[in-house]
């Protein structure tokens, strides 16, 4: 992928490609279209690794990383063993001491982090409280990162965690643009826009090999593909690909235009990734017993979308946005769960003006 150029492919200089938000969008798709594990290794380098850098770190850090990291590998440290949805409340600490950041915590869940070079790490100060990002290097005294096994989703994707014991970081390693959690949820916001394009482009596998199966595959002496039930499948998912993909593309030129917000992202996040489950599940059925075999993938891209609509879970107060589009459809939403529901959530938050993520 680095030698093809496909990673940090927006960023303009140190190497990178520099081109626009819409053909990310469509590396995303075409890469996805494989494995959502190769598309998550792509969007973690691009949208959460080298975007930080080159958002809010220094120029020395920009010369030193970025051309790099087409060949060396990153990965985004946010979750916590206890804080998944609500990494305000992070544990993973940082105090200064004789010119260094001390770092202690535990992150997991980490795309990447077994095999990573780099480690964007995002920490909350115990002098100012303030949440920060470090970039830690492999072999950093008292950080080690162990792999998680039995993953039976996203196989093609190695996940970890990122231990911290005391793990010294030079000054010049602060991302010292940004604080708050506007700096991790920035880097959230381009790689939920690549999810939201790359999921289609699962999706599109799954319909392409549904059909090539159904005109094949005979029962009742004609192919599953003459019968009005499949058709209507077919009809279904082609539908929402389309409409799902006139979503990213517009989001993209708006991007590409420097007019987006975040809520619009969040918007195309939550509906491809609820489309493209319910999309493979139900391109799995035409093939019946072969459906769920890893002969024919399929069974192989409705696990990994699992997991799509798990990570990157958030959306945002979809004001404007949640009265003009979603207003109608949003309570007879039946879709998977998982942080999909956070989505909902927040998107019930703009419309009513009422939060619902706290009991309070
Ligand atoms: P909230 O009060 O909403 O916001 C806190 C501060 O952040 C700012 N902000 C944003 N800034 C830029 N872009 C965005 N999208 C932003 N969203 C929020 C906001 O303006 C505010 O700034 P300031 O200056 O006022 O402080 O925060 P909250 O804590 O109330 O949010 C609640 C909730 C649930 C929505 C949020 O915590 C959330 O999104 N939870 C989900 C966590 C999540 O998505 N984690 C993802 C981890 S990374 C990952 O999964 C990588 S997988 C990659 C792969 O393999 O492909
Ligand atoms: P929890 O926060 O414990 O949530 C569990 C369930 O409760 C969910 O269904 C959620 O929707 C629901 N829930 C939570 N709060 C509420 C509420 N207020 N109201 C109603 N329901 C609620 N993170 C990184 O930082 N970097 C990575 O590279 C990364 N890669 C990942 C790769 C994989 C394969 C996976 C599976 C995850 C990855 N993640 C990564 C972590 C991912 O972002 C989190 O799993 C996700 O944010 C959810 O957090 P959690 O797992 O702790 O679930």
């Amino acid at each position: 992928m680095g030698e093809l150029g496909l990673l940090g492919s927006t960023i303009k200089g140190y190497d990178c490609s520099g081109v626009s938000s819409v053909a990310y969008g469509l590396i995303a798709r075409e890469v996805e279209r494989v494995d959502s594990g190769y598309r998550s290794a792509m969007s973690v380098q691009s949208s959460l690794v080298m975007h930080p850098i080159d958002a809010f770190g220094t120029e020395i850090q920009k010369n030193k990383y970025l051309p790099k990291l087409g060949e060396i590998v990153g990965a985004f440290g946010l979750t916590e063993p206890n804080h998944g949805s609500d990494p305000a409340s992070m544990q993973t600490s940082s105090y200064k001491q004789n010119g260094v950041y001390i770092l202690n915590g535990s992150k997991t869940w980490i795309t990447n982090s077994p095999i990573a070079d780099i480690f964007v790490v995002w920490a909350k100060s115990k002098e100012d409280h303030k949440i920060r990002g470090y970039i830690l290097e492999k072999g950093m005294k008292g950080l080690w990162a162990p792999v998680i096994k039995g993953k039976l989703s996203l196989r093609a994707s190695i996940t970890g965690m990122i231990m911290m014991d005391n793990v010294e970081v030079p000054e010049e390693n602060l991302l010292p643009n940004v604080e708050g959690l506007k700096g991790p949820f920035g880097c959230l916001n381009n790689a939920r826009y690549g999810i939201a394009w790359g999921v289609l482009g699962a999706s599109e596998f799954c319909l392409a090999q549904a059909r090539d199966y159904a005109l094949n595959r005979k029962q009742f002496g004609v192919p599953l593909a003459k019968f009005q039930l499949i058709q209507k499948k077919f009809a279904d998912a082609n539908t929402e690909i389309a409409l799902g993909l006139q979503a990213c593309l517009r989001v993209g030129r708006l991007k590409d235009e420097g007019k987006v917000v975040p809520e619009m992202i969040s918007l195309i996040k939550r509906n491809s990734c609820g489309k493209a489950i319910e999309i493979a599940s139900s391109m799995r059925e035409i093939l019946g017993g072969n459906g769920i075999s890893d002969e024919y993938h399929i069974i192989r891209h409705e696990q990994n979308l699992a997991t799509t609509n798990t990570y990157e879970g958030k959306c945002l107060k979809v004001v404007i946005w949640a009265n003009v589009c979603f207003t109608n459809n949003l309570y007879i939403y039946y879709g998977p769960k998982g942080t999909h529901d956070i989505h909902a959530l927040i998107l019930g938050r703009a419309i009513t003006g009422l939060q619902a993520f706290t009991a309070s």
